[in-house]
C-alpha cells in the first residue's frame, strides 16, 4: 500500500497561505507582514503609520503574541479594527492562525491589514500567511552584525525600517554600516532610516506604503 505523506508542515503551510491569499486579493485588500526581534518596534511603528493613512487608507491589525493582549489594545486605542491571536507558545504566527481570525473582519471595507508577527528574528520568516510582502525592522541598538547571523528575514523582506535612529548618538555605531550589511544580503531591499520616537524619516514611508496600497488594489 502506497502512503501518503503530506512532506513537511511548510508545504502544507503555503497551500492554506495560498487560500488566504486568494480571499485576500478577491477583496482587493494590500496584506504586510511585519518582523523584528523583540522590542525593535513593530507596534510603535503601527501607532504611528495608522495616524498617518487616517482619512487614506483603511487599516486593519492583526496581532501575533505569544500571551498578552497588549499590542492589540494599544492598536485599539486608535479606533481601528484589530485581532489578538495568542500562540501560547509558538514563537511565529502560520497560515492557519491567520485564517481563524477571518471572521472578526469585513475585510470589503479595509485597504489594508498588516500581520504582526511574533517577536522573533528567526522562524517567522519560515511561514507565509498569505500576505503580499513582508517588512521588517531592524533597531540600531541591535547591532550591525545581524543581517549576515541572521539572513533570511532580510532575504525575505521587501522592505528594512532601520529603528530607533534617535540613540545614535548613544551608541558606537555605523548607519551606514547597517545599510550595507543589510543591502549585501538583499540587495533588492527597499531601506528607511527612521525614529518611531521623534518621526523622523517616517514621512518616506508613508508614501511608500500609500503607493503599494494604491498598486495593490488595483492590480
Ligand atoms: N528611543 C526609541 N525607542 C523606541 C523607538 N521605537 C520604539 N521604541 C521603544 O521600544 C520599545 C518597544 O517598542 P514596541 O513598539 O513595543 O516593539 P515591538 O517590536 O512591537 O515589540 P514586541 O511586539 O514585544 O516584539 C518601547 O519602549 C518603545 O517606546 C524609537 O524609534 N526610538
Ligand atoms: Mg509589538
Ligand atoms: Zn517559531
Amino acid at each position: 500500500m502506497k502512503i501518503s505523506v503530506v512532506k513537511d508542515i511548510l508545504e502544507a503551510n503555503d497551500r492554506i497561505a495560498r487560500e488566504n491569499r486568494d480571499l485576500f486579493d478577491d477583496n482587493g485588500l494590500v496584506v504586510f507582514n511585519l518582523m523584528s526581534s523583540p522590542g525593535a518596534g513593530k507596534t510603535s511603528l503601527l501607532e504611528r503609520t495608522i495616524d498617518a493613512m487616517k482619512g487614506d487608507v483603511k487599516m486593519g491589525v492583526i496581532e501575533g503574541d505569544i500571551q498578552s493582549t497588549q499590542d492589540a489594545e494599544r492598536i485599539a486605542e486608535k479606533g481601528i479594527p484589530v485581532v489578538q491571536i495568542n500562540t501560547g507558545g509558538a514563537c511565529h504566527l502560520d497560515g492557519n492562525m491567520i485564517r481563524d481570525t477571518f471572521k472578526e473582519f469585513d475585510f470589503a471595507a479595509l485597504d489594508l491589514l498588516v500581520v504582526e508577527n511574533v517577536g522573533n528574528l528567526v522562524c517567522p520568516a519560515e511561514f507565509q500567511v498569505g500576505e503580499d510582502f513582508k517588512a521588517m525592522i531592524l533597531s540600531v541598538t541591535e547591532g550591525e552584525d545581524k543581517p549576515s547571523k541572521y539572513p533570511l528575514m532580510f532575504r525575505e523582506s521587501k522592505v528594512l525600517l532601520i529603528n530607533k535612529i534617535d540613540l545614535i548618538p548613544y551608541l558606537d555605531i555605523s548607519l551606514e554600516r547597517f545599510r550595507e550589511e543589510a543591502l549585501k544580503v538583499n540587495p533588492d531591499l527597499t531601506i528607511f532610516e527612521v525614529s518611531c520616537k521623534t518621526g523622523e524619516g517616517l514621512d518616506a514611508w508613508y508614501a511608500w506604503l500609500k503607493a503599494q496600497v494604491k498598486a495593490g488594489s488595483a492590480a
